[in-house]
């Protein structure tokens, strides 16, 4: 009778240990549960793809590679890039010299036309914007 008894504490003892786990385990399992608040910050760029009058410089290319706009829009281009690029047309209608990553350039066309422009640091990045 008495080694029973003996032996029914060490069983609760041993319940007791194991919901004291199972309590702290929940408890990490909470706070995990609040960090997505700290997530946001990460979808700063998180907009998808480029807008209306926009250009992405993204993946050593231009997206869109062509775009068409009506005179006196403005077009502004991002780049989504870790290295730096650069908007330049081929016929010297605008220039926007080193963008770094992250950094924006926009231009305003005025005149209608077609307008080949390029990377001039990478010369096999080439796009167009076609103005009506
Ligand atoms: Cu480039």
């Amino acid at each position: 009778m008495k080694k029973l008894s003996d032996s029914n504490i060490k069983f609760v003892a041993g319940i007791f240990m194991i919901s004291i786990f199972m309590i702290s385990n929940s408890c990490s399992k909470s706070t995990a549960y609040n960090t997505p608040t700290t997530g946001n910050t990460g979808s700063t760029g998180g907009t998808g793809g480029p807008g209306a009058n926009q250009v992405f410089i993204q993946g050593m290319a231009f997206n869109p590679a062509s775009i068409t706009v009506t005179a006196g829009t403005t077009i502004t281009w991002t780049n989504k890039d870790a290295i730096a690029h650069t908007v330049t047309s081929d016929s010297n209608a605008f220039d926007s010299g080193s963008v770094k990553s992250g950094g924006t350039f926009s231009f305003t066309f005025s005149t209608a036309g077609t307008y080949s422009y390029h990377c001039t640091i990478h010369p096999s990045m080439v796009a167009s914007v076609t103005v009506n």
